[in-house]
């Protein structure tokens, strides 16, 4: 049976693949369907996103979906960027504008706390869909450090690490990330409901 992850991120889907393991299933992506228009992230909540991403592909195609929204919370900005983190810095969507404007929104701040949140979205091929959510605490430096991993990464270090996530292997953020928590908990609730497609 095919399983279409719902993401144009060729990092995020590379996550994916490295925590989850899909087992028998055939797994696509968007990717693998580029007349599909994007899907256009208008929810004001991360679930109404990922929710949205997978019904959309998972009706487009005719096959269960899987998609992943994400994001970082930061508590002296009052939670954002969050549902806003990939275009934080306006149109077109970059890494490099998005974590400038981050270091220059908390140039006077002392409370560098922060946390990556991650919901994922299930949806059957009619739209039918359930979720479940990870998060991964934090601090947000004030200098880029590392290559590895993509966006927010080389300015996040996870709590109990002195490193970013773009110094860590990617082997350690793959266990302790927002993504990996709730990839843990998706693997927990729908192991056998995937094994049964
Ligand atoms: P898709 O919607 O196609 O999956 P996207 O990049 O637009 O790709 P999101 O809407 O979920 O994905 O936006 C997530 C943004 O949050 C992403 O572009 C990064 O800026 C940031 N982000 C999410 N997870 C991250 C992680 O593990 N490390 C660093 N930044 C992350």
């Amino acid at each position: 049976m095919k399983l279409v992850i719902a993401t144009r991120n060729a990092h995020k889907l590379e996550e994916i693949h490295a925590i989850f393991d899909f087992q028998g299933l055939e797994v696509l992506s968007a990717f693998d369907f580029p007349e599909i228009p994007e899907v256009v992230e208008d929810a004001d909540t991360f679930e109404g996103n990922a929710i949205k991403k997978a019904v959309e592909i998972a009706k487009a195609t005719g096959c269960w979906s899987l998609a992943d929204d994400s994001g970082l919370e930061v508590e002296a900005l009052g939670g954002a960027p969050g549902v806003y983190s990939a275009r934080y810095a306006g149109e077109p969507c970059s890494y490099e504008a998005n974590n400038e404007k981050l270091l220059a929104e908390l140039a006077d701040k002392k409370d560098r706390s922060a946390r990556f949140r991650t919901v994922i979205a299930l949806s059957d091929p009619g739209g039918s869909a359930q979720t479940v959510s990870g998060e991964c605490p934090g601090v947000i430096i004030d200098k880029q450090r590392g290559d590895h991993g993509f966006g927010y990464d080389p300015l996040f270090v996870p709590d109990g690490f002195s490193e970013t996530f773009a110094e860590l292997d990617p082997s350690v953020k793959n266990r302790i990330s927002h993504r990996a928590n709730a990839l843990r908990k998706a693997h927990s609730e729908w192991a056998g409901l995937l094994q049964s497609l």
